[in-house]
Parts: C-alpha cells; sequence; structure tokens
C-alpha cells in the first residue's frame, strides 16, 4: 500500500514497523531486500503494522507472509527511531524489535521459503558472529552499538 511518506508529499509522518529477530541456534534469519528503502541490504523480516493489531500478531503476520514460517511466541526487545531522508524514497519509522526462537531440532525444523521475491532475493540463516553485509542502516546501528539480541 502507498503510504503518505513517498518523496513529494507535502505531510509525511513517521510509520510503525515490526521487525523480528527470528532465532535459531547461534543464527538469525535475514534477508536481502529488494526495495526503494535499504536496497540490497540484509534485514529482518517485518513489516508494518496495521490498525488494531497487537507487536506479537504482526511480528507473526509478517514472517508467516514473507517466509512461510510459523512462529510460536515473539516477545518486544527494543525500539528505534530510523529517520532515513537519504534513501530514494524518504521515510521516518519507529521500528519495535521483536524476538523469537525456533527449535533447532529437526522434528521442529523449519524451512523458510521466499514467499514475497520481488521484496526480497532469499531467506538464509547468518551465524551472529558472521553476518553478511551491508546490512540494513537500523540493523548495521544496534551491530554497531554492541546490541545482541540472544543476550537482551
Ligand atoms: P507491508 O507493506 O507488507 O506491511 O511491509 P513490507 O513491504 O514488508 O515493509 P518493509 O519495508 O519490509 O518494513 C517496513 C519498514 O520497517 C522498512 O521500510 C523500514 C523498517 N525496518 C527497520 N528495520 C528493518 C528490518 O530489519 N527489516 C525490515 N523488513 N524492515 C525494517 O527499521
Ligand atoms: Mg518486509
Amino acid at each position: 500500500m502507498e503510504n503518505n511518506n513517498s518523496n513529494g508529499d507535502p505531510s509525511p509522518v513517521p510509520r510503525v514497523a515490526v521487525v523480528v529477530f527470528l532465532l535459531k541456534g547461534r543464527s538469525v534469519l535475514l534477508g536481502r531486500r529488494r526495495s526503494a528503502v535499504g536496497n540490497a541490504t540484509f534485514a529482518l523480516p517485518g513489516g508494518h503494522l496495521e490498525f488494531g493489531e497487537s507487536f506479537e500478531e504482526c511480528a507473526a503476520r509478517e514472517v508467516k507472509e514473507e517466509t512461510g514460517l510459523e512462529i510460536g511466541k515473539s516477545e518486544f526487545l527494543t525500539v528505534t527511531n530510523n529517520v532515513m531522508l537519504e534513501q530514494p524514497k524518504k521515510c521516518h519509522y519507529v521500528t519495535i524489535f521483536m524476538r523469537s526462537v525456533v527449535g533447532v531440532d529437526a522434528e521442529e525444523e523449519q524451512v523458510p521459503q521466499n514467499l514475497e521475491p520481488h521484496k526480497c532475493d532469499g531467506w538464509e540463516w547468518y551465524e551472529w558472529d558472521h553476518l553478511p553485509h551491508p546490512l540494513f542502516g537500523p540493523l548495521e546501528r544496534m551491530v554497531k552499538g554492541g546490541f545482541n539480541p540472544f543476550s537482551s
């Protein structure tokens, strides 16, 4: 859905995004974006909070829509303010970061699918100590600041 924060709009507004640190063992699920915001950078699954949704509901919906994975519970980790005026599409997001842990047992193994290939090159598990580059700006700032989703 196009919104009122695209370039040229006379009254852009901040929007709320919910994104998920999906953790498996020592790895996190990342996908390389195909987007006017953070194109070709590695980011978490996630998207826009819809009217009436809880953070948890939004996290589960976005992960399911983008990867096919069914996450159980998720928990709030932190929130950051992301003003991205340098992007081809200027935007401002208040980004809610959630965490959900998936089982490492073979039985519970869930393989992510790239269900929105127009938005993402594909989903992969990356070890936290060997993250791919470049990371999406909001995520890059957290990592540089020492944020660790495994110990938060
Ligand atoms: P939707 O319309 O399906 O709800 O949204 P989407 O198309 O999946 O949106 P998105 O760009 O994936 O996520 C919305 C915004 O969330 C994105 O433009 C900027 C913000 N955002 C961050 N960090 C991250 C992140 O790590 N991953 C994702 N996907 N979005 C992030 O600030
Ligand atoms: Mg998304």
